[in-house]
């Protein structure tokens, strides 16, 4: 093992810290209706709790929840819905578990109630660029994740286009990273990520994944989300449910680059994927 990986980075968010020394496993908790298969209300947030134990059990250190979905397609909902589905969820996930919670909004409406109920990390697909998201997140004094996106969901898979992926996606984070610290974030509480799959074809998807320990360079924590997407599904010609090997494979490359969260719905896979990679990174 050397210096870095003994080393203890601490991620403060709010009340509890997550150590980055090594990377990380945050598990992702939909909170949208078609993830509950019976579609209505009554016991969705026990649902989520067990789902969410679950992860905790795995290894997850972090919780991601969500009650906008951002896959290609998506529509969005209204804040009242987005609140409805997610503050019970985040204050019980919270109270139980000693994990941090994050919540991956876009509304910083919901960012300050999330907070309130006991988040301590915001996950923001749109990085921060909603109308006063950046004062919001500012005053909350949790870390943020900025991620890039080319369009919105419901149109961002119809025609991506750029002349450079790369050099495009870094431009971007470059820009909100300064925005944040402009906002008085302060640099220790910001993080990246490029954002696969959000107005990304498989080659702009392939080609920034091959590129990523560039973005680590910057010595920004960098969080990659790749679970189950269709990136996957394009190379391997599999369905939806069938992409866990896909995903422990792209974990694994995003943690031999320098990962230091990953973002999956397989935890336990997951887990033993990246902590058998970082032993291996680590090595004489
Ligand atoms: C992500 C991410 C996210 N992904 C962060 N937050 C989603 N920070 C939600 C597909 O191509 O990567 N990073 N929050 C889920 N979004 C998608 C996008 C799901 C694309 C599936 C696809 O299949």
């Amino acid at each position: 093992m050397n210096i870095d990986s003994n080393t203890p980075r601490l991620l403060s968010c709010g009340e509890r810290e997550v150590d980055l020394s090594e990377p990380i496993v945050m598990g992702i908790l939909n909170v949208t209706p078609d993830s509950f298969s019976d579609g209505g209300r009554f016991g969705t947030v026990e649902r989520a709790v067990r789902h969410a134990e679950q992860m905790v059990e795995e290894g997850a250190a972090i919780i991601d929840i969500g009650g906008q979905s951002t896959r290609p397609g998506a529509a969005s909902i209204t804040l009242q819905e987005e609140l409805d589905r997610v503050i019970s969820v985040v204050e019980a996930v919270a109270s139980e578990f000693s994990a941090v919670v994050s919540i991956d909004t876009t509304k910083p409406a919901v960012m300050k109630e999330a907070v309130a109920a006991g988040a301590g990390f915001i996950n923001d697909v749109r990085a921060l660029q909603e109308a006063s998201a950046l004062e919001v997140a500012a005053e909350l004094q949790v870390p943020v994740c900025l991620m890039h996106m080319q369009g919105n969901p419901r149109t961002m898979q119809k025609t991506p286009h750029y002349d450079d992926v790369l050099q495009d996606v870094k431009t971007f984070l470059e820009l909100r990273v300064a925005a944040c610290r402009a906002a008085g974030i302060p640099s220790n509480r910001i993080l990246i990520d490029p954002g696969f799959g959000f107005g990304k074809t498989l080659d702009h998807n392939l080609s920034l994944f091959k590129h990523l320990n560039e973005f680590v360079d910057w010595g920004i924590p960098l969080l990659v989300g790749v679970s189950r997407k269709s990136m996957i599904g394009l190379v391997l010609d599999k369905e939806v449910d069938a992409r866990i090997f896909g995903s422990t494979a792209l974990a694994c490359l995003a943690v031999w680059q320098g990962a230091a969260i990953i973002r999956a719905h397989d935890v336990a896979a997951t887990m033993d994927a990246i902590r058998i990679c970082n032993a291996v990174r680590n090595a004489q």
